[in-house]
């Protein structure tokens, strides 16, 4: 039989293992960190605030959590309402919006943030461009997206336009909520028949990747140059922040 200060040790063990375990990862970035580099692609459990939520994890270009990712032609429908923008649609695997709610979570807090997009071309020519700071403000704000310097080899499309269309400051447009600068709902004008889905749109887009049939992002992705793929992510920008290395034990394999 073990004694009084054994049973207290291992109480103790367990009580520290659960305290340990009873919160996720604020995003991508910490699991990439704990894990010294050594987690796998996948879908990982995160919580940036309160809720703790599953997202997709862009482990080899460095911890980076995804917030939209669209295949051209996806099944998935981005023309969506206010709401479902707010919490987010498809699948957190493949075609998905995360969700301006949680992009607020994520990039509203102290830490700031990094927005990475990556664009794919029919010739598998991968493109990329990063802003930083990156900030989505919250639903009082309309989810209005704030990004500084940019640097990639993508065009700048979020804040240097040539036909005038800047998306920096602007707030978000759903087909049920026009908060856009255009005498029409610029969610709702379609491009050879799909409407041009949520987006922090000017009067209208220089860039728009909820625009599934043509994901748009000026000379890089559009009619003329079609685009296969896009991702747009997110990782804080202290890269010295540091976290006690631990392995992955919530990644989803299975969700
Ligand atoms: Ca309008």
């Amino acid at each position: 039989m073990q004694n009084h200060t054994s049973i207290l040790k291992q109480d103790n063990k367990t009580l520290f293992e659960f305290l340990k375990l009873s919160y996720y990862p604020r995003d991508c970035f910490e699991i990439f960190q704990r894990s010294k580099g050594n987690c796998r692609d996948g879908l990982y459990i995160i919580q940036p605030k309160e809720d703790p939520i599953v997202v997709s994890c862009n482990m080899q270009d460095g911890g980076w959590t995804v917030i939209q990712h669209v295949t051209a032609n996806s099944t998935v429908d981005f023309d969506r309402t206010w709401q479902d923008y707010k919490y987010g649609f498809g699948s957190v695997h493949d075609n998905h919006w995360l969700g301006n709610e949680y992009m607020h979570q994520l990039t509203g807090s102290t830490v700031q943030y990094i927005l990475g997009v990556k664009l794919v071309d029919l010739n598998a020519e991968i493109k990329w461009g990063q802003y930083e700071p990156f900030l989505i403000e919250d639903e009082k704000s309309q989810y209005r997206i704030r990004v500084g310097l940019y640097k990639g080899n993508a065009t700048d499309a979020l804040t240097l336009d040539t036909e005038a269309y800047l998306h920096d400051n602007q707030k978000f447009t759903t087909k049920d909520r026009d908060n856009d600068n255009y005498f029409q709902n610029c969610a709702k004008l379609e491009h050879n028949g799909i409407p041009g889905g949520g987006w922090w749109y000017d009067a209208c887009a220089g860039a728009n990747l909820n625009r599934r049939n043509v994901i748009y992002w000026q000379k890089d992705c559009n009619k003329k140059h079609l685009c296969k793929f896009a991702w747009m992510m997110v990782k804080p920008i202290d890269h010295s922040l540091s976290y006690a290395t631990m392995s992955c034990p919530c990644q989803k394999e299975e969700l």
